[in-house]
């Protein structure tokens, strides 16, 4: 899974991904702007070790944190299989790196960054819309079909409102068309509110609640995080960090409750494989089938699915052993039409 960080100008990107990543940031302009974490799951290890695995691969969280252009908020080139936006936006004085007066207001600074997203897929979608015009007379039945989303898409970004709004109505043939544009506000969002420490122990900053109605509203996911504090902890050994986090009144680093909320807000669940060789945590979608689980394992898994093996978490940690699992009758044979649950235990019969 990839993110990406954008926001105004000094709202605090670099200060986040060096406290989401641990990346020193003295040296961060010489290193790549990237950094995959992995995704904390304590089940993983307690899975591991009844299987006696030889590895054990978590899920990774990938970050960017791109270069901003010289005007405008948001990097020239994000790259288009970022899975979600996060958004930077600021919430704490430093008279060394003042906002503009107009965007000291959180609502006001996420609108402006939201504008551009749109504004930008509105080129997009207008330049290509133009195109297919032209040839009004001769177009394929693809193309007319596309140009019949891409006018939904213009219509939907003219008023204002980015396209994860009505990504969810989108036919599967639609969205297969219009994947190749790489549209910008379709994403996911996640608004990362950045605090100085006093607001952030105090849970408040002028017009919360009125930003957090909006986002509600909109279909934002919202996490609030002392940035500079956090990155500031990263250069202490791991012992201190979490007394210094309990005294800011939190019980875990913000990389932590990041996942989660992108985790919750994208709607997305953990499902494993494990044997001898390996223990592994994937991703899928809820609502997912066991057949596209395949998928995300090798898709020779797919090609040749004939049926699934399911052990739920709870029993595999009950009972310990497979042995015991199948006595028991907990090794539950499913077909491809399975959806899969958190924290289900995925073995794939398939033949090639
Ligand atoms: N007081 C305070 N300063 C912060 C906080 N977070 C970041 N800063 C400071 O704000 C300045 C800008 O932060 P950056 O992290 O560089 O901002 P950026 O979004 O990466 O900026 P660009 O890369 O220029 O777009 C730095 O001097 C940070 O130390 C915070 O929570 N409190
Ligand atoms: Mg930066």
């Amino acid at each position: 899974m990839k993110v990406c960080l954008i926001g105004l100008p000094g709202a605090g990107k670099t200060t986040i991904f060096s406290a989401l990543t641990s990346v020193d940031m003295g040296k961060h302009h010489l290193q790549e702007k990237r950094k995959t974490v992995p995704v904390k799951d304590e089940r993983l290890e307690n899975i591991a070790r009844i299987y006696n695995s030889n590895r054990v691969v978590p899920v990774v969280l990938e970050i960017l944190d791109v270069e901003v252009r010289e005007e405008g908020f948001i990097p020239k080139a994000i790259p288009p299989n970022v899975d979600a936006l996060i958004v930077v936006v600021r919430a704490f004085e430093d008279p060394a790196f003042p906002l503009p007066q107009h965007l000291v207001d959180p609502l006001k600074q996420f609108r402006s960054v939201l504008d551009e997203l749109i504004l930008r897929d509105l080129v997009v979608c207008e330049s290509r819309l133009e195109k297919l015009e032209k040839s009004r007379g001769s177009l394929s039945n693809v193309e007319q079909q596309e140009h019949r989303i891409l006018q939904k898409l213009r219509e939907v970004l003219s008023a204002g409102t980015p396209l994860f709004t009505i990504e969810k109505e989108l036919l599967e043939s639609e969205r297969k068309i219009i994947s190749s544009f790489s549209f910008l506000s379709i994403r996911p969002m996640i608004v990362v509110l950045n605090l100085d420490e006093e607001k952030f122990r105090q849970r408040s900053y002028p017009g919360k609640d009125g930003f957090q109605e909006f986002l509600k509203d909109l279909g934002v996911a919202y996490v609030e995080i002392c940035g500079k504090f956090e990155q500031e902890l990263t250069e202490l050994p791991s012992e201190e960090q979490q007394d210094f986090l309990e005294d800011l009144g939190v019980s875990e680093p913000s990389i932590v409750r990041m996942v989660e909320t992108i985790y919750r807000h994208m709607g997305l669940i953990t499902f494993f494989t494990a044997d001898r060789k390996e223990t592994r945590a994937r991703t899928l979608r809820s609502g997912e089938t066991v057949l596209r689980a395949a998928e995300k394992v090798h898709s020779d898994m797919a090609r040749g699915f004939i049926r699934a093996e399911i052990i739920k978490y709870e029993d595999l940690i009950e009972y310990g052993s497979d042995r015991a699992l199948r006595e028991k009758g907990l090794i539950h044979v499913v077909g491809k039409e399975y959806l899969v649950q958190d924290g289900d235990i995925v073995r794939i019969k398939f033949n090639v």
